[in-house]
């Protein structure tokens, strides 16, 4: 069997701040980060745009092409492959009240700006994978934006996406709410219906995060599975959320193990992976964490994932569809907990 390769964004490793705190710890330099992804055993890097480019706005196409190819050289010294890249429509100033879906003529163009730039980026850096995390495409006060024209809106800015250029995937990881109120993309099958209306559905598909489904009250495990039916599982944010509250980025694993365990078993029952695919982190410490343990959670997660997949192997398959047959599902629920717990 082939093994998982792992990837992480450089803001799974952060100081600290949130909204109503300043920072906890010393930032680390994007350098530093590679360094120490590699030595952690990651594969490959997760971008945002300005995560390869800051202050992009402020730059040439050119310019941003040069920095992008600076970053990749930086990559190339760690051996670590880029994942994908991902516009952050969320930080700027145009942005406030959305990108693609924003009420504003000159927003909307700017967010295609971004996200070609994206692209431009992404090309540099080696890989033709493009995020959407679509932040603020929704609303704040409900009768602000029709979901009926922000919903075509969000379809058309994706097909100007895939003819900028013939080779890019894009992938949209869903997410229910925060920072918008209502979002128009929030599940899986969100994501599934928007693909099916693109010029190019197969290059259209999702990034499912584990805490995102919880958010929107689903089974990450099943909605990891839906994307897999229609063959759209193109990555994956494997973190943990304590329940439908604020969106918390736990490790990987330590609110719900069963639930942990489900997603890791449904990947490896689909070969997910085969086709280059990476297990991707979005993970963050708490703001209570020293600077010499920023990376303790990427490291746990990695050990909770791997641990997992040991537990998947070992599954006794014929007993379980053996129970499954005789529909003995107290039987099959008891061995799977005990399994779990390793008793
Ligand atoms: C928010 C997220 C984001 C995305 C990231 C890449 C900051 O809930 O999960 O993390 O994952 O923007 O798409
Ligand atoms: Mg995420």
């Amino acid at each position: 069997m082939y093994q998982f390769r792992y990837s992480v964004g450089p803001w799974n490793v952060h100081a600290g701040a949130d909204s109503y705190g300043p920072a906890t710890r010393a930032e680390i330099t994007l350098e530093e980060k590679f360094a120490r992804f590699k030595a952690l055993g990651f594969d490959a890097v997760q971008f945002h745009d300005d995560d390869a480019v800051p202050n992009l706005n402020d730059l040439t196409e050119e310019e941003i092409k040069a920095e992008a190819r600076r970053v990749k050289g930086l990559l190339d010294k760690y051996d670590l492959k880029a994942e994908f890249v991902a516009p952050r429509l969320w930080m700027d100033p145009h942005t406030i009240d959305g990108g693609f879906t924003s009420t504003s003529e000159a927003d909307r163009a700017f967010a295609m700006w971004r996200a070609y730039r994206s692209i431009d980026i992404a090309r540099e850096l080696g890989t033709d994978l493009i995020v959407l995390w679509l932040a603020r495409e929704g609303t704040l006060c409900a009768e602000a934006k029709s979901p009926v024209t922000a919903t075509k809106q969000l379809v058309e800015a994706i097909n100007a996406m895939l003819r900028y250029d013939e080779h890019i995937r894009v992938c949209i990881e869903p997410k229910p709410n925060e920072p918008i109120d209502r979002s128009f993309c929030g599940t899986i099958g969100h994501v599934m219906a928007v693909s099916a209306a693109t010029i190019d559905p197969k290059r259209v598909g999702a990034n499912l995060e584990s805490a995102h489904a919880v958010l929107a009250g689903l089974d990450p495990a099943n909605e990891i599975g839906f994307a897999l039916a229609f063959d759209k599982l193109f990555t994956v944010h494997m973190n943990d959320q304590n329940g439908i509250r604020y969106d918390q980025d736990k490790s990987f694993g330590v609110e719900n193990l069963r639930q942990a365990f489900n997603q890791v078993k449904v990947l490896m029952e689909n070969n997910y992976g085969a086709r280059g695919e990476y297990v991707g982190l979005d993970v963050k410490a708490m703001r209570t964490t020293h600077d010499e343990d920023s990376y303790e959670h990427l490291k746990n997660s990695l050990a909770i994932f791997k641990a997992m997949e040991q537990k998947v192997k070992q599954y006794d398959y014929d007993y379980a569809n053996r129970l499954i047959r005789e529909r003995k599902f107290e039987q099959l629920e008891y061995y799977t907990v005990k399994l779990i717990m390793g008793v």
